[in-house]
């Protein structure tokens, strides 16, 4: 054999040997389904309702505290219930996944059994602290509105997903304004919209978008500011766009929103479907990112010093970040993502810091298999909380308004997949209440709390079955 078909023959070898050893890891990987179809459903039932062994239906899953006790029993079996040790067969990470399973479970039996939060005849719901009516304000024709911004005098700047932005005040809806050129599709297209802290004076409107070098084939989260001027968008300048080489032809988690804190501009990044690339420095895709209002780069940003470091990263290790507020009288950033299949996280962001995706979850993958058994490691921030079953945050907001007196500061966050508008109260980084507003109208893409003292969302439908996205508020009823 020559020595280039033999170096041929070798690297062809290593390459066979290094798919068949992913084909083996892969093929250990188990589907939770079957899981607990193998070793479990046989004592504690189909539906997990018990029969043999005891009924895994409870809540008490989801407590986190609750977690190693899991682990243990399916470990170490439960001699006094006749369960035995399962620890030579069942994965630790499979366990994990067997966990999330039950909390999915425990939660969809606990919601079958509660009434809808719907209104009542006169169209009022009433929640723990106030009463409210829904009112519609508009629907668009075609598309999805995307996010919802107030601007100084009162008026809504909208952004439509398909690349438009409207302008809405006082029962008027503008027409579309063409904004700048995305590469729409996926969870891609026109994203945020937010305006320059002294917007008055100088009339900067800053937009995230899906955006694309090489028409269409790859994109990556961009950045731009421009000025509606006689219904135009114009004088566009960049503001943050990634190298060429950080795009990528996933048209999934952009993250893209923005917030203002002390003439700094902060914005988060999705991973785009490069998890691990999360945790690698050296890469702009899920990050939470820090600049100057005019795009450079602040010298105090932590990394900088570091070499080959990406030098607006402020903080790491988020999947895709949907949701970006400030307290409206800390000095706090609030995040909240998407986890995979379970995992949904509401993070207090802080710079230089580490949340953990994908070394460490509370969620499993889409299809069953487990993602990691690691819940929780040394230099990676916690979570403030987390949703099993996920429930796919949006928009967030925290309300600053003056006629949900009970509301004050409290953060709104909408969710798409789950429909509906969550309450929570924090206080010292800690939640102390929490409940759900209203559910089973459509998906809620963003939240804004108005000057007017109503609370104001953009729904993808007003039932969760017709395509007609929606402007919409929350009004108190006295
Ligand atoms: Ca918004
Ligand atoms: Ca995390």
């Amino acid at each position: 054999m020559n020595k280039k078909l033999k170096n041929l023959f070798n690297f062809t070898s290593i390459m066979i040997g290094f798919l068949g050893f992913n084909l083996s890891l892969e093929a250990k990987k188990n589907k939770v389904e079957s899981l607990y179809k193998n070793y479990c459903l046989t004592c504690h039932g189909k539906n997990l309702e018990g029969g043999l062994g005891t009924a895994l239906l409870n809540l008490k899953w989801l407590d986190p505290r609750m977690n190693d006790t899991f682990t243990s029993i399916v470990q170490k079996g439960n001699i006094e219930n006749g369960m035995p040790a399962f620890d030579s067969v069942i994965e630790k990470e499979e366990i994990r996944a067997l966990l999330v399973y039950v909390q999915e479970k425990s939660t969809y039996s606990k919601l079958d059994s509660e009434k809808p939060l719907s209104s009542d005849a006169s169209g009022i719901y009433s929640t723990q602290h106030h009463d409210f009516k829904f009112e519609l304000l508009h629907t668009l024709e075609e598309g999805i509105f995307w996010s919802l911004h107030f601007l100084p005098q009162g008026e809504i700047l909208l952004t439509q997903k398909e690349g438009n932005l409207f302008l809405y005040r006082n029962g008027f809806m503008s027409k579309p304004i063409r904004g700048p050129k995305i590469r729409y599709g996926g969870q891609g297209g026109l994203l945020e919209a937010a305006a320059h802290p002294e917007y008055r004076e100088n009339g900067w409107i800053y937009l995230s978008y899906a955006d694309s070098l090489d028409n269409n084939r790859t994109s990556m989260t961009s950045i731009v500011r421009g000025k509606i001027l006689n219904h135009r968008w114009v004088e566009e300048e960049m503001i943050f766009q990634a190298p060429k080489r950080f795009h990528t032809s996933q048209k999934k988690h952009y993250g893209s929103r923005i917030v203002f804190k002390e003439n700094y501009l902060y914005f988060s990044v999705g991973d785009r479907g490069d998890a691990s690339g999360a945790q690698d420095l050296k890469k702009p895709n899920g990050k939470i990112h820090r600049i100057h209002l005019d795009g450079s780069i602040p010298s105090d940003n932590p990394f900088i010093g570091l070499k080959n470091a990406y030098p607006t990263v402020w903080a790491y290790g988020v999947r895709n970040p949907q949701g970006l507020v400030k307290h409206p009288d800390l000095n706090e950033i609030w995040e909240v993502e998407h986890g995979p299949r379970g995992g949904d996280e509401l993070n207090l962001i802080k710079k230089g810091t580490n949340y953990g995706w994908p070394e460490i979850t509370y969620g499993i993958n889409y299809n069953g298999t487990p993602i990691t058994s690691e819940t929780k490691r040394e230099g990676m921030e916690q979570p403030i909380y987390y949703w099993v079953p996920s429930i796919a945050m949006c928009g967030i907001d925290f309300y600053t308004g003056k006629s949900f007196k009970k509301w004050k500061n409290h953060l709104f966050i909408g969710a798409l997949k789950a429909r509906q508008l969550e309450r929570i109260q924090l206080d010292r980084g800690k939640i102390i209440e929490h409940e759900v507003i209203f559910k089973d109208k459509g998906r809620i893409r963003d939240v804004a709390s108005g000057p007017d003292g109503n609370l104001y969302f953009v729904m993808d439908s007003l039932d969760g079955n017709s395509g007609a996205s929606v402007l919409c508020r929350l009004v108190p009823v006295k």
